[in-house]
Formats: C-alpha cells, structure tokens, sequence
C-alpha cells in the first residue's frame, strides 16, 4: 500500500495539503524536473535554475524530515519529461495503490492532473491548494453575488476575514481602508535605496547552473550572477530584511522609477510567495507586526498588505473564473506583433530599455515598470494581448500563468473589456516623466508632442485615444482625455495620429521562437 504524491515545482510548502495527515512510512513524495514544464515557453534562464534549485533543496528538506522522497533530475535516465508520462512511471516503479496531489496552480497542469486516474488506473485524490486566504469556491460565490468584481470591494472582505490590520471593533486600522493617496511620490534625488539580500550559490545551486546554463542556454536572459533565495530559510531572511529596510518607504515610493535601481523599495517576495516558500498570511502579519511596533507606518504596510491578500487573491480568483476563455480575450482587437526590442533591449525610449535591461539580468521588474512602461507601450501600440503575455510569462522569476495572465491581459491590456480594470492603463511621456528619472537622459524629448524628436508614448497616447473613442468616450474615468481630444483641432488630431503612424512603421516585429519553441 503505497500513496503516491506527486508535488508541483510551485508547491513547496511543507504544510501543503497533499503532505498533511499521510503516514510517511508508506508514502513517496514524487518530484519531476520535465522538459515540458521547463519549455511550454522558454522561461528565462534564471527562473528555471530557480525553480530547480529550489525543487531540489526543497526535497532534501523532505527527506531531513522523514519523507521517502523520489526526485527525477531532468537528465534522469528515462525521464519522460511530462508530468503525466513521470506520475504513471513513478506509480508502477513504487507499485502505488493510490495518487494524492494539490491541484496545480495553471489551467494546463489542471487539465493533465484530470488525466491521471485514467493513465495509472489508480484512484487520485486531488486537493485544493489552501495556501490561500480566499478558497476558490468563495471567490467564485463573491464573482456571482457581485455587480462589479473589483478587487477592492473584493479587499474588504479579505481584510475582515483576515483581521490583518482591523480593529477590535471591525473598522480599517487607521479609519481608511486604503492609503493609496499618500503612495504616489516620484524618485527623491539623493536618496538611498535598499538592496535585497543576494545569497550566493552552494553546490546545489552550482549543479543547476551549469545543467541549464548546457541545457536552456539559449533562452531569454542571464543566468549568471545568481542570487535568489532558493530555501525556506532563506526567504525567512529576506522577508525580515524587507520589512526592516524597505518597508517604512514601500508605500511612499511605490510607482517611483529611478535608472540604475531595480527594487528601489519592493520586497521581490514574489518569488518566495509564488513557490510556497513562504505564505501570504505570514508575510502579511510580519509587515502589521512593523506597524504595530511603530516601525513602519499605515500607507506602507496597508499598500503592502493590499498587493498580497488583495490584488494576488484577487488575480487568482479571476483567473480561474474565466479559464480557459481568459486566454483568448482581446477586447479591443490588437493584433501587432510583439516589437523585437522587448527581447533585444535595443531601443532608444530609454525607459523601455531600461526595463528591458533589468528584466533580462534579475528576471525582475517593479510592479509599475511593467504596468505604466512594458505594459503601457504594448496597449499604446496595440500589441496581441497573447503576445506580450508570453513575453511577459516567460521573463519573470515570478511568472505562472495564474498570476501573469489576468495581471497582463486583464489589468494592463484591458483585453477583458474591462472587468479588472475600470480603465485602460495608459499614459503619455508626461506620467513617465513626473514618475521616473529616465527621460532626463533619453534621445527623445518628453515635452515634444509629435515628430521626429518626440516622446513617441505622447503621440501613440493621443492616437489610442482616437482609434477608441466609441469604447471610452463614455467611461466615466475618461471622460477629461476625451474632453481634451475633442478640444485639439483637426490639424492637431491629425498630427497626433500621423506622428504615432510614422513612429509604428518604425517597429520591428520581434523574431519567431523566443518565448515559444517552433513547430
Ligand atoms: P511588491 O511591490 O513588493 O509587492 C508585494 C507583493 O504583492 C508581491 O510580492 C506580490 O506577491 C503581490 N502583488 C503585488 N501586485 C500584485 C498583482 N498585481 N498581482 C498579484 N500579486 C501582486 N506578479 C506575479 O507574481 N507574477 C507575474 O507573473 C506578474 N506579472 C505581472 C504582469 C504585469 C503586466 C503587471 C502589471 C503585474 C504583474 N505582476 C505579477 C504583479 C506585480 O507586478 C508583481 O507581483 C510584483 O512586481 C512583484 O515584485 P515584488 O515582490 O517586489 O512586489
Ligand atoms: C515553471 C516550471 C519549470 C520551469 N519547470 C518545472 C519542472 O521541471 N517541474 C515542476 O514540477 N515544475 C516546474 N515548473 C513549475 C510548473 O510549471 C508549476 O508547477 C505549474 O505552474 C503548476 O501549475
Ligand atoms: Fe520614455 Fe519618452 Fe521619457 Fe524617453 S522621453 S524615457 S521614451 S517616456
């Protein structure tokens, strides 16, 4: 009698459902490194040495801890390289008599997980992933019995289930709800930021190096240098790092963007959350624990405690109410190819560039870089929204699809038709400018409003505004843009949409085969 638990790359999480109640004499922990999970897109180098090295150390806590635990290492021999084809290998070779396993965090790895009883003629038990605040059943009841689902309304209840940062008496720490008012200051010349911990590689990690560094080396991105926490005990450090140093100034600085300064005053737990090395609640409770010890005050750790139980809950939930449908939105029917300087970097909008860099070397951008600059300029040119997500779910150490798609195709391209967002994100050269440092030295000229010389975000701002006016001229939240572009005269449009034009044709469609293997 052998139970068999298949568990996930994101899944590493020693209180994980499938590992609660089991006796361990008579259970094998299954863990696979497969070609398909490493190249459905072509991950950027350094996301799949993370997520490797952290499966392997995550399976020698387990072992430490009395687990049996079977590891099938990419290059195993026989190595199916599929979930389904290592889970029904794994369950003759234990002689399984049953399955038991989390539900995988994406759409595809839920499919395949429904295929498994048929494939090994064993019953399998799948579980709910309750790392959690919000079970996917009460997300769901929330999305029926709400008029509009946004996320704020959405964040109250997390809040009051929660308790993070409520009174006794029930009411918001700090009689507000949210502190996002006080959150919008541009970079402070002069000022110090805090770098997050950098742990350097032990052997484990030096043996995934060099296996992708041979295996993946012609995928997007660095390898090297390599420094991101890769164990539990690790994440504990960087989290407590983070709210020591960077929180006082998280809420603050939040949309800054400063050249040369890739975390400013993020905490890039992303990572650490996002493969179970810690969880939403702990992180949570350590940011109220600053609060409440006068370390750290409301509009940081509330705008911190929002990101997590609200807007991360929130995209969940919107994932998986509209899966698999979400995956082929595109409301306002873009169709660009996705331009080449998102892989290659080679721009002159130093903004862009900037971004670019920094994705390519830490696999990590800030949340407004990809919002209000890579999302931004992807919505302005009008880029397929299946396009810039895969570039989108390919770059990032945090990218699984649960979490990057409703972000990308939902928030920052508006493809839903506006379910998530209540308005398209998009700005002109002025928002970068007011909320960054880079125009200062960039080739274009901010202030220039069209022609050769000019922002090209300000003309292919005007020219969105123009091709979608029957979609937002009644938007409450547009309704000034639209007020203004009706009071430019028609030479004026017509320089606007001229300009954007010239400035498209000018883009160079990224080369096949980046983010997807070719057929
Ligand atoms: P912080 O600024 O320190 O925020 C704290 C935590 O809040 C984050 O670690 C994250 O867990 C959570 N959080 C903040 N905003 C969001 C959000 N919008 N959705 C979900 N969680 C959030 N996040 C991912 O985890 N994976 C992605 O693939 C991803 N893709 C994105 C794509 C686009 C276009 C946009 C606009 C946002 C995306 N985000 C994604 C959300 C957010 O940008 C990142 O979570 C954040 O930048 C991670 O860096 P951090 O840990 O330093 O975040
Ligand atoms: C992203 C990823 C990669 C690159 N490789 C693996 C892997 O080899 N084995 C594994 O278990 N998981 C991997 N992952 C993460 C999976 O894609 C992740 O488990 C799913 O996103 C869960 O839905
Ligand atoms: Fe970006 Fe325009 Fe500023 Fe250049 S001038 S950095 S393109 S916003």
């Amino acid at each position: 009698m052998t139970l068999l638990i298949p568990l996930l790359g994101d899944q590493l999480t020693p209180t994980l459902a499938s590992l609660r109640d089991v006796d361990r004499t008579r259970a094998v922990v299954l863990m696979m490194e497969v070609w398909d999970e490493a190249t459905y897109v072509r991950h950027h180098q350094k996301k799949i040495a993370l997520i490797f090295s952290a499966m392997r150390h995550f399976a020698a806590a387990l072992r430490d801890d009395g687990w049996t635990v079977d590891y099938v290492a990419l290059d195993a021999r026989g190595n199916t390289q599929s979930f389904t084809g290592e889970v029904a290998r794994a369950a003759r070779r234990h002689r399984a008599s049953a399955i038991r396993t989390v539900a995988g965090g994406e759409y595809r790895v839920r499919q395949a997980q429904d295929g498994w009883a048929a494939r090994t003629a064993l019953p399998v038990e799948i579980l709910e992933d309750d790392r959690f605040v919000c079970p996917l059943p009460d997300f769901f009841a929330w999305a029926q019995r709400s008029r509009e689902r946004r996320m704020e309304f959405f964040y109250r209840e997390m809040r009051r289930r929660s308790g993070l940062l409520m009174t006794a008496d029930g009411k918001p720490e700090g009689g507000q709800w949210n502190f996002d008012h006080d959150n919008r200051a541009g970079p402070t010349a002069g000022r110090n930021y805090p770098a997050p911990l950098r742990f350097a590689p032990d052997e484990t990690t030096r043996e995934v190096l060099a296996l992708v560094a041979e295996r993946f080396g012609d995928h997007f991105g660095a390898l090297e240098p390599f420094a991101l926490p890769v164990t539990r005990a690790q994440a504990l450090q960087a989290l407590d790092q983070f709210v020591d140093e960077a929180l006082p100034d998280f809420g603050r600085y939040q949309d800054a963007m400063v050249a040369g300064q890739d975390y400013l005053f993020h905490s890039s737990l992303s990572l650490c959350l996002n493969l179970g090395l810690l969880g939403p609640v702990e992180v949570c409770e350590a940011a109220v624990r600053a609060y409440a010890r006068g370390r750290a005050p409301i509009n940081s750790v509330e705008g911190f405690v929002r990101q997590i139980i609200g807007w991360r809950e929130y995209m969940r939930g919107m994932y998986w109410w509209d899966m698999p449908a979400f995956a082929e939105r595109n409301a306002l029917d873009a169709t660009r190819p996705l331009p080449d300087f998102y892989w290659t970097g080679e721009t002159d909008m130093r903004c862009l560039a900037e971004a670019v860099d920094q994705t390519r070397r830490e696999a990590y951008a800030h949340h407004i870089q990809r919002l209000m600059v890579l999302g931004n300029f992807a919505l302005l040119a009008g880029v397929a929204p299946a396009a810039i997500s895969d570039w989108f779910l390919v770059v990032y150490f945090d990218a699984y699809e649960w979490v990057e798609l409703p972000n990308v195709v939902g928030m920052s391209q508006f493809a839903d038709g506006g379910v998530i967002a209540s308005k398209p994100y998009v700005a002109s050269g002025a928002y970068i400018d007011r909320m960054s440092d880079y125009c200062g030295r960039c080739r274009y000229d901010v202030k220039q409003k069209t022609g050769e010389g000019a922002c090209p975000f300000n003309a292919l701002y005007w020219d969105f505004v123009a091709r979608h006016e029957q979609r937002f001229a009644r938007n409450p939240r547009m309704r000034n843009v639209y007020a203004t572009w009706r009071r430019f005269d028609e030479a004026r449009r017509a320089e606007y949409r001229d300009s954007a034009r010239a400035f498209l044709a000018t883009l160079e469609p990224a080369a096949a085969g980046w983010a997807r293997e070719q057929t």
